[in-house]
């Protein structure tokens, strides 16, 4: 008999301290209040589990900030896996994927495939980070590099299997994020060689790597992967980018894939956005991934 469909349960990450615009913090509770949530909402088999912020005692550094918030997301993604849930994170600032992906390793007791589709390499090390925002090392983090503090969520050492890692569609980084991702072992396909062979193709081929995994896979989107152009809400946009339509067509395929344990939506910036275009985007990307059922009347 088919499997019942599993109820998706968001889990917002307010976080924006990540990121040297703070403004993504305010992603998740924009979202829940637009007009594209308020459509979704009746959706039987989608549910807001709830929103989740980073402390704002004073004394606490950015990195402090971030590190609680990432323990209590792991463990909220963790309890919606034990209850038979799928996860879909919605950010705040790229960062909160080190407590989503810790949660989702644990609970896979292995570590996992991951797709990162991003127009940067989210790949520094406290070391090598030009800027110091902590939104730009959370790969290099789940791969088991980076401050202490961020590495005690999930499994000891890392969350993600490098070989079955794949960063789809940077187009700005510096040097030492993308020889850190060489020397790994993890495959990441530029702008320039989505161009030269096509959407379709490139996403093909990511997805053959990650749910290759053995132990499961996970996707994380940040939105400025999207040409900011289609996408305006987000916290750090680079000029060009991925269309809407290929990307929600690809996610409509993988959504089917049995490997495949959480969504994360990331850097979502209610200030930038325009007639809502982006919420509205971010409802058609959760409705992809979410099993089909009527609305209730
Ligand atoms: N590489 C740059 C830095 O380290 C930009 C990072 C921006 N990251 C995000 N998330 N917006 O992908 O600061
Ligand atoms: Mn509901
Ligand atoms: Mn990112
Ligand atoms: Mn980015």
């Amino acid at each position: 008999s088919p499997s019942l469909p599993r109820r998706l349960r968001i889990i917002g990450a307010a976080s924006g301290v990540g990121a040297q615009d703070h403004e993504c913090e305010h992603g998740p509770v924009a979202f829940h209040r637009s007009q594209a949530w308020h459509e979704l909402e009746h959706h039987p088999l989608i549910d807001w589990g709830e929103t989740l912020y980073a402390p704002d005692r004073p004394g606490l550094s950015p990195l402090e900030r971030i590190a609680q918030l990432c323990a209590r997301l792991a463990d909220a993604v963790a309890q919606a896996r034990a209850a038979g849930e799928f996860p879909l994170v919605l950010g705040g600032d790229h960062s909160v994927a080190i407590g989503t992906w810790s949660g989702v390793a644990r609970t896979a007791g292995e570590p996992l495939g991951l797709l990162w589709i991003d127009a940067h390499m989210d790949s520094h090390t406290p070391e090598t980070t030009h800027s110091g925002a902590i939104h730009g090392m959370p790969l290099a983090c789940l791969l088991g590099r980076g401050d202490k503090r961020l590495l005690g969520f999930g499994l000891p050492g890392r969350q993600l299997l490098a070989a079955h890692t794949v960063v789809l569609g940077p187009r700005s980084y510096e040097t030492e994020e993308a020889e850190l991702l060489q020397r790994l072992g993890v495959r990441v396909i530029g702008a320039e060689e989505i161009a030269a062979k096509g959407f379709a193709a490139a996403f093909a081929e990511a997805v053959a790597i990650v749910a290759a995994a053995p132990h499961g896979f996970g996707l994380t989107l940040d939105l400025d992967a999207f040409d900011p152009r289609l996408v305006p809400g987000v916290g750090s946009p680079e000029p060009d980018g991925l269309g809407t339509w290929e990307v929600i067509e690809g996610l409509r395929a993988l959504a089917r894939a049995p490997g495949l344990l959480a969504l994360e939506i990331v850097e979502y910036n209610p200030d930038r956005d325009r007639g809502g275009v982006t919420a509205d985007l971010i409802a058609d990307l959760i409705a992809a991934v979410a099993p089909p059922g009527r609305a209730r009347g």
